[in-house]
């Protein structure tokens, strides 16, 4: 199967996927991950020029481009190859390997070790493989199972079906929880991944057994929850689906007590680069942020107590920030 087009729409698109290309057998054939990571950035600087890059000229001074990468994006230019692109994809051990991290949970090194001591090269080969159960954990074999219907994002429309069905479910157990669906969808996406659900009750005694009762109906009420990867009192990872004629997708759904919900939502919501720049702007301003609290960081190192957080406006004006959309929140 051909790679995944992560940016259709990008003027550059085909140099940006070569460059991701080069980056995923980085990270996992030759396990260099700081290369695959400089293959990042560079693909992120050049998804922001914005018009088709024609020459060297158009690259210049653009942030993330190291000499070798530069080198790599002259070769393309010129030639609209590059020869490393070509020698990787002649590799046929990190062709294999590539195919397995395909599947979700299978790591570069779990890959390594199906290609190198089960000679397995294909995705039919090991679906085909007499010992497959033994050679994949539960989620890896959830994995294997759906991994084509994974790999098609989720169009909107579907999410906002989904978010109907998963609110007026949870919202009916009691009416004193809140369900939300953050990620990709609530920055406003046109497809995303997977459901990134966040539940919250005003009363914080009602938490612990709550997941497995919201998991319990949709699952057996609705027949939305299809499997459960993992759950546990504050997060569920699990595959759902619409109705029988849709695609099985990725869902997860943590719950917060109200205190933390508000630094949950900003978190959960992202993207991962916002998320990001404001841990930085918090440590700069002496605050540690994460996905539960933020605190004051005292002279000696010592946290204060969570500081009072309301809303996601809260969390903006306590790092003198100005308060972003949702949709605004793609960095
Ligand atoms: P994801 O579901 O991984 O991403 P997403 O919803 O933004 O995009 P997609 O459509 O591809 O699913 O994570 C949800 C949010 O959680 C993400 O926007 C920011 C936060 N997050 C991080 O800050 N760091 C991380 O490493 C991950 C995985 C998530
Ligand atoms: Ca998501
Ligand atoms: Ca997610």
């Amino acid at each position: 199967m051909a790679t995944k087009r992560k940016v259709p729409d990008n003027p550059n698109s085909e140099l940006i996927d070569f460059l991701n290309e080069l980056g995923e057998y980085e990270k996992n054939v030759s396990r260099q991950i700081h290369k695959y990571n400089a293959y990042r950035k560079a693909a992120g600087s050049i998804a922001k020029v914005g018009h088709r890059i024609e020459t060297m000229k158009d690259i210049k001074g653009l942030e993330g481009i190291g000499k070798k990468i530069e080198a790599k994006i002259e070769q393309y230019l010129s030639t609209g190859k590059i020869k490393k692109l070509e020698t990787n994809r002649g590799d046929e051990t990190g062709a294999a390997i590539n195919q397995m991290t395909r599947v979700m949970g299978i790591g570069p090194a779990h890959a390594n070790k199906l290609v190198h001591q089960e000679k397995i090269k294909t995705i039919d080969e090991l679906r085909a493989h007499p010992k497959r159960d033994q050679l994949l954990t539960k989620t890896q074999q959830l994995g294997l199972k759906y991994l084509e219907e994974f790999e098609q994002k989720i169009p909107r429309d579907e999410m906002t079906q989904m978010e109907t069905i998963l609110v007026r479910e949870i919202t009916a157990i009691d009416d004193q929880l809140k369900a939300e669906i953050v990620g990709s969808y609530r920055r406003g996406a046109k497809a995303s991944s997977d459901i990134d659900v966040l539940v919250t009750h005003s009363s914080a005694t009602k938490l612990p057994s709550l997941l497995h009762k919201i998991v319990d109906i949709l699952t057996k009420k609705v027949q939305f929850v299809t499997d459960t990867i993992s759950i546990g009192d504050s997060k569920f990872m699990g595959v759902c689906q619409l109705d029988s004629s849709k695609l099985h997708r990725r869902i997860d759904i943590r719950v917060f007590p109200n205190e933390q919900y508000h630094c949950a939502l900003l978190y959960f919501t992202g993207n991962d680069q916002l998320n990001r720049h404001m841990r930085i702007v918090a440590q700069e301003q002496g605050y540690k942020l994460n996905e539960y609290s933020i605190q004051k960081v005292g002279t000696t190192g010592v946290l204060s107590k969570p500081l009072p957080v309301t809303s996601e406006q809260d969390i903006f004006d306590y790092l003198q920030m100005d308060y972003k959309e949702p949709n605004q929140r793609n960095m």
